[in-house]
């Protein structure tokens, strides 16, 4: 089983002649993905509640929107992100709660609509989470959340991730080919091929093999990071600066990477072991995401879903020069 990655689509939201737009969108997505006629139709539903409700208390915001990767069916996932204050959630899922000219069906029915719905809400703003999957599909929700965007919008983007599942292990790969544009986005995923052949190979092992596929391409910097369910073991191995965060509700910890350029030239590839860590949060972002955010700046949000997580972070700490890619992941068993 494996998962790759697409950019965010993210759809801004200031007027609301944009929610028919957005609601068109969504329901394009959800059916160009094989959803039906009704569950495109509670797709459709959702962005229009999501985009109603956002510009009701935060005046605006985006609506992010990604198709799931398959995972024992397809699904689609909106984000309603905004900077607004005041967000009252308590007001907001009642139903019938008025989002102004909509249905009003408020954000209580929208979890009912929703197989995955998750808000953090605080004074630097709110992100509402729906995930909907297709009906016909016996489809499971990955604890798992991504937010990915390049620079200037470019089709291009020099950030690369994928994620192997095996029998309830993990393996994830972060690369971020140097610079952005095609040149990276070519270095990138050349080293995600080699990756996709052996997700589970020693990880010392597949940075050598990433960094042979990878040469004559500008190279990049890599991390790889593998979990073992039955044990609760993490496995971690870097080169550059991709960041990585091992997180629970007691204390955060850094995960070190190598200096150097795989396909390049670095010294050497080592491995750190972390054990027993299920039931963790891991957090890898490519250096579009500045490194000084603290999760426990945001009371409860270590305990919000995973795609949650990596849009608060990505909304609050993207640095708008550089792609941007923000991977979070619960470390439990979720099997293939
Ligand atoms: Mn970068």
């Amino acid at each position: 089983m494996t998962l790759s990655g697409t950019l965010t689509w993210v759809l801004p939201i200031d007027d609301s002649s944009q929610v028919g737009h957005a609601r068109r969108s969504a329901q394009a997505l959800a059916q160009e993905h094989g959803f039906n006629e009704t569950d495109a139709g509670r797709v459709a539903l959702v962005a229009t509640e999501l985009t109603s409700n956002l510009l009701k208390h935060a005046a605006r915001g985006e609506l992010h929107l990604r198709a799931l990767p398959r995972f024992n069916g397809f699904g689609i996932e909106l984000l309603a992100v905004d900077r607004g204050q005041g967000f009252d959630l308590p007001a907001c899922l009642t139903d019938g709660f008025s989002t102004g000219g909509t249905q009003g069906i408020g954000l209580g029915a929208v979890s009912r609509l929703a197989d995955v719905f998750d808000v953090h809400a605080d004074a630097r703003g709110a992100v509402v989470l729906a995930r909907l999957y297709r009906r016909d599909d016996k489809a499971r929700d990955l604890a798992f959340g991504v937010s990915q965007h390049s620079l200037h919008n470019d089709p291009a983007c020099g950030d690369v991730w994928h994620l192997s599942l095996k029998g309830g292990d993990l393996s994830v790969l972060v690369i971020d080919g140097l610079g952005h544009g095609p040149d990276a986005e070519l270095a990138g995923r050349a080293g995600e091929s080699a990756f996709a052949q052996a997700p589970f190979a020693a990880p010392t092992l597949l940075m050598d093999d990433l960094h042979h596929a990878m040469g004559g391409t500008r190279g990049g910097a890599v991390a790889i990071a593998q979990y073992q369910a039955a044990d609760g073991h993490l496995r971690f191995t870097g080169i550059g600066n991709i960041g990585a965060s091992l997180i629970n509700a007691e204390r955060a910890r850094g995960l070190a990477s190598h200096p150097g350029i795989v396909g390049v030239q670095y010294r050497k590839a080592q491995s750190f072991d972390f054990t027993p860590v299920n039931g963790h949060l891991l957090i890898l972002y490519s250096d579009g995401l500045q490194s000084r955010w603290n999760l426990s700046d945001y009371p409860g949000l270590v305990h919000r879903h995973p795609a949650v997580i990596a849009a608060v972070l990505h909304r609050d700490y993207c640095r708008g020069r550089d792609d941007v890619t923000v991977i979070a992941l619960k470390l439990e068993t979720q099997h293939d």
